[in-house]
């Protein structure tokens, strides 16, 4: 059976955005024993903090997993490498952003990984998508 439950914020500004986050939600669904069980809509989004750069694509997707919070992250990671993601500056403009914003009802603060998202109740272009996916939420 699967529990879902974990739900992680895809963003894009670079390149060609929907097929970044096409990419990234097959390539998470590629992995062993995961399953997407929801996707939002993609939504476009005015750039929120750090420099001058273009709109955002942004959606979220819930998940099942195997792994623990950590291993995932780093798949994550390694997914977000493969797409060419280069890390330059914070809140920089990038190809494809994969972040954990809930992972059950666990709360994690760990060095490079917390969980609930520190900064994902101040953003309408992560409430905007998670409340599609939501359980109980009529999208
Ligand atoms: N990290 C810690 N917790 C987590 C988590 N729950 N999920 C660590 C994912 N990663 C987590 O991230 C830096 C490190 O955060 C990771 O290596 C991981 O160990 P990053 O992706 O390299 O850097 P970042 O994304 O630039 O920083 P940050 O702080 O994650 O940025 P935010 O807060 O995610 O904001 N505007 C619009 N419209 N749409 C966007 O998607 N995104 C941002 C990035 C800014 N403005 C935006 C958007
Ligand atoms: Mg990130």
């Amino acid at each position: 059976m699967t529990r879902g439950g974990i739900f992680i914020a895809l963003g894009s500004n670079l390149g060609d955005r929907r097929a970044n986050l096409e990419a990234a939600v097959s390539a998470i669904g590629a992995l062993s024993g995961y399953s997407v069980l929801k996707r939002s809509r993609w939504i476009e989004t005015d750039p929120v903090g750090g420099p001058p750069q273009g709109r955002f694509l942004n959606g979220v997707i819930e998940i099942d997993t195997p792994d623990s919070p950590r291993a995932c992250l780093n798949r994550l990671l390694e997914i977000e490498q493969a797409l060419g993601r280069v890390r330059r500056e914070r809140w920089g403009p990038r190809t494809i952003d994969l972040d954990i914003l809930l992972w059950r009802n666990e709360s994690i603060e760990e060095e490079g990984l917390r969980v609930p998202h520190p900064r994902m109740t101040e953003r309408a272009f992560v409430l905007e998508p998670l409340a599609e996916v939501l359980p109980g939420v009529a999208g």
